[in-house]
């Protein structure tokens, strides 16, 4: 009886772990590992996904300039300019519920200290600024929020002013929809939701 009990268990967990798979679309993802044909290097505009403003980023990794080994290519938020850039991509959405992820780390450089922060937002429904001490490993961020309208909206990462060319360091980020808004209720369900108020009232009042 127990066995027939556990086993019950472990499908309703499998069935919920499908559900929730089911119920999680990935919009975007990028690790920049493809970047420049994997090789890094300084002030780099040529992304894939992203566009560069206001400044410049660097891409480092895969055994250049390759502060934290193992993260195949990932970005210097402040490139070799002295003016940190925006690395920005725009993403479509429609209305549901997001999880955004991002791994930040510090800028490994004891000459990088000044100015390292970084600005992270999404349209109108996210944002947040970060910052990282020196030799901070990368950490993943992860930030849920609800989009109310469909839109084309601008994913951004804007680091401070920068200026000694070490800035923080961004790696996989992440974007992906869960389940989506309960759905504005149609005139039928709201009939039927109104009658069963009023079922319940009258069901108090005259203790049916
Ligand atoms: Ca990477
Ligand atoms: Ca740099
Ligand atoms: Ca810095």
């Amino acid at each position: 009886m127990k066995k027939i009990t556990k086993l019950w268990v472990l499908v309703f967990t499998i069935c919920g772990l499908m559900a929730t798979q089911a119920h999680a679309t990935i919009i975007f993802m990028d690790n920049f590992d493809t970047e420049n044909g994997g090789v890094g290097t300084v002030n780099y505009v040529g992304f894939a996904n992203w566009t560069v403003s206001n400044g410049t980023v660097d891409i480092i990794g895969n055994g250049f300039a390759d502060a934290l080994p193992g993260n195949g290519l990932y970005v210097d938020l402040d490139g070799s300019t002295s003016n940190a850039g925006i690395l920005s991509t725009q993403i479509t959405v429609t209305p549901g519920e997001y999880w955004l992820s991002f791994d930040l780390a510090g800028s490994q450089s004891t000459f990088g200290s000044a100015n390292n922060s970084v600005d992270v937002s999404f349209g109108m429904v996210f944002s947040e600024s970060f910052t990282a001490a020196d030799f901070d490993p990368f950490s993943t961020v992860q930030r849920s929020f609800t989009v109310l309208a469909g839109n084309t909206a601008t994913l951004a990462f804007d680091h401070d002013a920068g200026g000694d060319n070490f800035g923080i360091l961004l790696d996989n980020v992440r974007l992906e929809q869960h389940d989506p808004v309960s759905a504005v209720p149609e005139p039928m369900s709201m009939l039927l939701f109104g009658a069963g108020l009023v079922g319940a009232a009258l069901k108090r009042k005259f203790n049916v």
